[in-house]
């Protein structure tokens, strides 16, 4: 009869996520080595950046760089969808932003799950990209069948786990005991299967409609597919694969490299080609392989208004335009010049992203005198009484390139209508709406600029 001592959901995220990031190791190896290559080139750039360095350990952000990541997992109903949006609850993340891939002609729609409170991000801002895929987009009406009535008769989560989910919704949380079998039960959901629920014949088809398609019906869960780790220098890190044995994509995506990072940058290296094991008819088992897994790092920076957002889709939009990347990457250096040259129309400090409103920043009081309380914030930041700080871009850009192209065809209305479409349904099957991304950058920058007032006004400072 003793109460319950619930442990915080940032605790149980961080020790699935330190899990999930040792789990992956085993199955991975690479990926292994790219987190050794990563931790290097941080502290590297921490040693190179006092400015940085110094920004990093007063904002408490040296834990958190170590510890993060993001993972992706596709799942195959909108059952599965919905119970992992309470699986992520128990850790404190909630799905935030809907991104439409079937526009870059994958047959899936997204959101991703991550914590959204400052501080829960400060402590750790595990998130995981996750798709549901899309049976509406397969054009044969039996293969369509055939995928869903696979689907229905596997179930990706464990009893244990179906059991704790309910426990931490009537109790507001779990204890440690509770939290460590959680974590462990969870586990089982993303961990690799390389036994296939199907035929070599069954997978062979659903392949042929998409691979992804493949991906998501032929397995017994939805494996994590990729671990990325952040690095606070792309550059160094793409360079220095090939010499640590890994080769990368040949251009990182994204924004060019900049004093000031804005968004998301992100490079990604071939997945393995793992064996797998289908059951044939005769009770005994066919060899067979499944690419599904790869490597990815990416560089964060500063989140941007809708005002920066489109700045930044339309000079994309320019340079793609103007070079087209090759599928071999030989004119990768042609596309990075054309990138560079075409966001020099991007300001590129910190004041006039800030007073252009290109960018969000948080604002602090300083302690130094300066403007009244109720000036105006960037007079207050000229006066040198207020800080400010760049926010943290926290989502992703999957498409942001196939999105741009898509809406140069002339038929935009129409995309806009089906997309809309596509959101509700994939709201109703999550079984809740996903947050607003730009919302939550916009209230994280106005609630500091309220504190920063009032901190100011009592002299609290
Ligand atoms: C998800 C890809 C999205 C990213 O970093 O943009 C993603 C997937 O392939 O399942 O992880
Ligand atoms: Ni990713």
């Amino acid at each position: 009869n003793s109460v319950k001592t619930i442990v915080s959901a940032d605790a149980v995220r961080t020790t699935f996520s330190r899990a999930m990031s040792d789990m992956y190791r085993a199955e991975v190896p690479q990926y292994g080595t790219l987190m050794e290559l990563v931790r290097e080139v941080n502290s590297e750039t921490r040693r190179a950046d006092s400015v940085l360095d110094g920004r990093l350990v007063a904002n408490d952000e040296i834990e958190r760089l170590d510890l993060e990541r993001h993972g992706a997992i596709r799942v195959g109903t909108p059952a599965e969808l919905a119970t992992m949006r309470r699986l992520f609850a128990v850790m404190g993340m909630v799905p935030v932003a809907y991104y439409d891939l079937s526009v870059a002609g994958v047959p899936v729609h997204s959101t991703a799950f991550r914590p959204v409170g400052t501080e829960a991000l400060r402590r750790n801002p595990f998130r995981v990209f996750t798709s549901l895929l899309r049976l509406d987009l397969i054009a044969d009406a039996a293969l369509r069948e055939e995928a869903a009535g696979i689907l229905a008769r596997r179930s990706i989560f464990t009893p244990r786990c179906l059991d704790l989910i309910a426990v931490a919704e009537r109790d507001g949380g779990l204890d440690d005991r509770e939290a460590d079998t959680f974590v462990r039960e969870a586990l089982e959901t993303f961990r690799w299967h390389g036994d296939a629920t199907v035929t070599a014949e069954v997978y062979a088809r659903l392949r042929k409609a998409h691979p992804l398609v493949a991906d998501i019906v032929c397995f017994k869960g939805p494996h994590i597919n990729h671990l990325t780790p952040r690095t606070l220098d792309i550059d160094a890190v793409q360079v220095g694969m090939p010499v640590k044995g890994i080769t990368p994509k040949a251009v990182i995506e994204g924004p060019p490299r900049r004093r000031v990072p804005i968004l998301l940058r992100q490079t990604s290296f071939r997945a393995l080609q793992e064996p797998v094991a289908f059951p044939s008819s005769a009770g005994t088992s066919e060899d067979g392989t499944h690419t599904a897994r790869f490597g990815e790092i990416e560089q964060r920076g500063v989140a941007l208004t809708p005002r920066g957002r489109a700045l930044y889709d339309r000079l994309l939009a320019e340079a793609r335009d103007r070079v087209q990347v090759s599928s071999d990457g030989s004119n990768a250096e042609a596309y990075m010049a054309a990138l560079v040259e075409a966001f020099r129309a991007f300001p590129d400090d910190e004041d006039a992203l800030r007073t252009e409103r290109l960018a969000y920043f948080r604002f602090s009081p300083t302690g130094r005198a300066g403007a009244p309380p109720d000036a105006d914030i960037d007079a207050l930041v000229l006066s040198g009484a207020v800080k400010a700080e760049p926010i943290t871009y926290e989502d992703f850009l999957p498409v942001s390139a196939a999105g741009i192209f898509s809406s140069n065809l002339g038929d935009e209305g129409q995309e806009n209508h089906a997309e809309r479409a596509a959101r509700a349904a994939f709201e109703r099957d999550l079984g809740a709406s996903v947050f607003d991304e730009d919302a939550l950058y916009a209230a994280a920058e106005r609630d500091s600029i309220e504190a920063t007032r009032a901190a100011l006004l009592h002299h609290v400072v």
